[in-house]
């Protein structure tokens, strides 16, 4: 099926403390994913950048918060673009640090709230950003969207989240680095956390088949949310959180092809590309052939070519 891309550039980098991530946007655009999509047949409107707000002053009890005004306005700013994309095609936000999932992810919810239908939530990242603005050390809210998603406490400040998605609901996927507090707070929950581990064990396919079966059971909405940190190092250098022991190119293909025959996916975030990390533009172009992967691009396409 052809669906309409809207692509909403989200150029921030105040949700972490390194410079580069508001040429994020712009990266994408040059590398050519507006074209790749309209090849693949898909109508694509690019809706420019969102513009941050005016702002609020705000407190917050944890003193290693930064950017707490600037991340609320991004998200209230992100939630409205969000909603609206979401009944005219598959919004596709090109980040910007992950912060911007605060927004994407509240706009997904309160869409699929109206339209009475369940939302789910696959987060394809080596970290879990599960913090809260009161458990994280770093100050760093890039690593708290996962927790204001699922409705955990400590986000006062911030737009009260449309409806929370019940753990069940999410799936983190390709995890290896989880700070203490988040670890505390994941183990009371029920959220499926398929760690590397897990993915070597069982293979990039079997655990993302079972979430994607939940979904397709539920009638629900998914909203995939891609951290360049997903991806090995090696292949994916333009990210300034890299953690090694990431997925393979041929894994992460893998996980996009199998997202495209599911035919669930309803928003997409990309995030965390810095491209003043990147060489000669090789993350970004990676990262526009994995959209191509998930929006139908194929190396061999017989119609009768079944895998099971
Ligand atoms: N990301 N857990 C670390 C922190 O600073 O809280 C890393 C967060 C990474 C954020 O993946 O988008
Ligand atoms: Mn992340
Ligand atoms: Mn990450
Ligand atoms: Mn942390």
């Amino acid at each position: 099926m052809k669906s309409t891309c809207i692509l909403i550039g989200a150029p921030i980098d105040t949700g972490q403390k390194r410079e580069g991530c508001l040429m994020g946007p712009a990266a994408y655009r040059v590398a050519g994913l507006a074209r790749s999509l309209e090849e693949l047949g898909h109508p694509v409107i690019d809706r420019g950048d969102v513009a941050l707000p005016a702002l609020s002053p705000v407190t917050c009890k944890n003193p290693a918060v930064h950017h707490l005004a600037e991340t609320i306005g991004w998200t209230s700013a992100l939630a409205q673009a969000a909603e609206a994309a979401m009944s005219e095609g598959l919004p596709i936000f090109l980040g910007g640090d992950h912060s911007l999932s605060l927004g994407s992810v509240a706009g997904a919810a309160a869409y699929a709230a109206k339209a009475r239908r369940p939302l789910f939530v696959l987060w394809l990242d080596a970290h879990s950003d599960y913090h809260t603005p009161l458990t994280t050390q770093s100050g760093n809210l890039h690593g708290t969207p996962v927790a204001y998603i699922a409705g955990r406490e400590g986000f006062d400040a911030f737009p009260p989240f449309p409806a929370p998605v019940p753990a069940e609901r999410i799936c983190l996927y390709g995890i290896r680095s989880v700070d203490r507090a988040e670890h505390a707070g994941l183990l009371e929950t029920d959220m499926t956390v398929c760690d590397m581990r897990v993915l070597d064990e069982r293979g990039i396919v079997a655990p993302l088949r079972e979430f994607l079966d939940k979904v397709r059971a539920e009638n629900g909405l998914l909203h995939v949310s891609l951290d360049v940190d997903f991806l090995d190092p090696d292949i994916a250098p333009a990210v300034g959180t890299t953690v090694p022991g990431g997925t393979t190119f041929r894994e992460a293909h893998l996980v996009m092809e199998h997202l495209h025959e599911s035919g669930l996916v309803t928003s997409l975030d990309l995030v965390e590309l810095n491209p003043f990390l990147d060489e000669r533009g090789r993350t970004a172009k990676l990262m526009v052939e994995l959209v191509g992967s998930l929006m139908g691009r194929k190396v061999f396409d017989r119609p009768t070519r079944s895998f099971g």
